[in-house]
């Protein structure tokens, strides 16, 4: 902060009215490349079951809620709340973990932060969160600054126009209730932590800035890379210089009167790939100001059913992974918990994992790009989502548009997922088939997918059939062959997958209780897992074109449709490792398996 105030000027506080609503405005690429300040650390909280600080007793919403940081002026004033007075939590972090009487809560809870800044006459502000499940407003200074909904992605306001000179006061107000239109809906198999979840912070740009920009070698026989660049606004003539010192490349652009620019030029670097994830050092400079990324280059593609990574076939050792802390439950954000999960995955013999069922932490990708490890991201269309609602195709094809923006440059994100398990219906094709041509005018360099089910089987023959084959590259599905359904079964199945596409497996799994044992007929038993990864592993080698699996999943997870006593306690047990990372028999069958492949 220091730095901040320290190249502050005072002026914008007479320049802009008050009352200006701030803009909500496109996700700036690589926030964490620019001068900020954290508003990580202890907020106050209120909980508000019946949203008292937001709505009138005739249900309207009231021009001076508890966004107004109210307080008595006189003795005899009436104000009902107090955030100064209101018990603290850590931010980023769920409220489920931190207070014991939100355990299941799900509804709205306050925030208030306070923090001292001066406004800028030649910086704007934006104000950044990592993701807030799930309904967020925010105010500052009592004045509106945004609306986001959607809980794993990020967004930004910049509230340069809000701002005034010494203490300034945040207030946000998350909700997450679940509603039948919602993305995801109100059923899914996971706990719904809610509360401000990654990082929150300040963040100084200047007026004109590099909203986005694109990296990646685009050919690989002419080692061709291509660099492109979209600033914030329309502009013409502002010079953009990309400078990779290793590569010996320094090339100046100027932008066209839309604001972009691009160039494509001769380059050969070392390709990024497992066992060599190789980044370079990039500069990018607009006009006078200078940011830096680690940029990996590679080629995904896929030739009739084989992934070829950088022009090689690669079979992908995967695990589905959520975004839980590695010891005990609450959401992970940390480069730590990033880098325990994956060294765990990497213990494994992975070389890729599925981040599910939501796009995760920035940390998570970035720390498996710098490891070495390819990732499938995914957005929460997951089951039932309502089809045939365009506020929810908005807001499904919003969560894409940010998950895609956010990582578009990471080298190890191979696969866009767009759904899980949906139940298949022509208003389902419609929906999906829009959001799989979405990601592609987005992103036509890597693989889309979707986790897709086999509809059904007889007599031990599974055909996948699902019209939404048409739209992706990789033809993935879950399969619960030896827990949903077949137990003992799994070694007279034969697979029919009619499509020349790869295929992952995107789930397979069963539950075990780390430390119960028995035979391994006996439900819940580490041996009864155990057996079922033993037999899955020998099936899916007899699938014809399978490119990877991601089995369902690295640790246990907490979920409230997980009530048996004794076995679940709201966990749901698919781990192959406990909640606490310890380690059950099945992980070194899996292990095993890969050591094989
Ligand atoms: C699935 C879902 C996953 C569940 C899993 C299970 O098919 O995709 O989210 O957690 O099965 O354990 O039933």
């Amino acid at each position: 902060m220091k730095k901040l105030l320290d190249t502050m000027m005072l002026a914008v506080g007479l320049l802009f009215p008050a009352t200006l609503a701030a803009e909500a405005l496109p996700l700036i690429q690589n926030v964490n490349a620019y001068e900020s300040m954290s508003l990580n650390g202890e907020w106050n909280y209120i909980v508000d079951v019946q949203e008292e600080g937001y709505y009138d007793y005739r249900m309207k919403p009231m021009r001076n809620g508890f966004f107004i940081n109210a307080k008595p002026q006189r003795p005899e004033d009436l104000i009902e709340y107090d955030f100064d007075k209101s018990p603290t939590m850590q931010i980023p972090g769920d409220w489920n973990t931190q207070d014991e009487r939100l355990f299941f809560y799900e509804g709205t809870v306050w925030f208030k932060k306070s923090f001292q800044a001066v406004p800028m006459s030649d910086y704007r502000t934006l104000l950044y969160f990592g993701a807030v499940n799930y309904d967020c407003r925010v105010w500052v200074n009592g004045k509106e600054a945004g609306h986001h909904i959607g809980g794993f992605t990020p967004f930004n306001f910049d509230i340069s126009d809000l701002l005034r000179e010494g203490e300034n006061v945040v207030i946000v107000k998350v909700d997450n209730k679940r509603h039948a239109e919602d993305v995801p809906t109100l059923i899914f198999d996971w706990w719904n932590y809610g509360g401000i979840t990654r990082d929150v912070k300040l963040v100084k740009v200047s007026p004109v800035y590099l909203e986005d920009y694109n990296l990646q070698l685009t050919s690989l026989e002419g080692r061709q890379i291509s660099f492109s660049v979209k600033l914030n606004k329309p502009e013409a003539n502002h010079q953009v210089t990309l400078n990779i010192p290793e590569l010996k490349i320094k090339k100046t652009l100027t932008t066209a009167a839309d604001g972009t620019a691009s160039v494509s030029m001769k380059a050969k670097p070392q390709l990024w790939c497992p066992e060599n994830p190789k980044r370079y050092q990039v500069e990018i400079s607009l006009d006078n100001s200078t940011i830096a990324d680690s940029i990996g280059f590679r080629k995904i593609e896929t030739r009739d059913k084989q992934i070829l990574l950088n022009g090689k076939p690669i079979f992908l050792k995967g695990i589905s992974i959520h975004e839980e802390k590695p010891h005990g439950g609450g959401r992970a954000n940390s480069v730590e918990d990033a880098h325990t999960l994956l060294s765990w995955a990497k213990d494994l013999g992975c070389n890729f994992v599925r981040l599910a069922h939501y796009p995760h932490n920035e940390y998570m990708v970035r720390e498996a790009e710098r490891m070495g490890i390819l990732v499938w991201s995914e957005i929460p269309c997951y089951w039932t989502i309502a089809w045939t609602n365009p506020a929810t195709l908005d807001n499904a094809r919003q969560q894409l548009t940010d998950m895609i923006r956010r990582d578009h440059n990471r080298a190890n994100v191979i696969i866009w997922s767009i759904a899980n398990e949906t139940p298949h219906s022509a208003e389902r094709d419609a929906f999906l088939g829009k959001l799989a041509k979405h990601a592609r005018s987005l992103d036509d360099t890597r693989l889309i997918s979707m986790a897709m089910e086999v509809t059904g089987a007889s007599n031990y023959k599974n055909i996948l059939n699902d019209n939404m084959n048409e739209y992706v590259d990789v033809v993935s599905f879950n399969q619960y062959i030896g827990w949903y359904r077949d137990v003992n079964d799994a070694p007279k199945m034969t697979w029919e997958i009619p499509y020349k596409k790869p295929v992952i497996i995107s789930e397979f799994g069963g539950g075990a209780r780390y430390g119960y044992h028995g035979a391994k007929n006996q439900r819940w038993t580490e041996e009864f897992q155990e057996n079922l990864y033993r037999e899955n592993t020998a099936m899916l080698d007899k699938i014809d074109g399978l490119s990877g699996t991601t089995p369902w999943i690295l640790k246990d997870f907490r979920s409230p449709r997980r009530v048996l006593p004794g076995v679940q306690d709201y966990y749901n047990r698919k781990g192959v490792l406990s909640d606490k990372g310890e380690r059950k028999l099945a992980f070194y069958v899996l292990k095993q398996w890969y050591e094989g492949k």
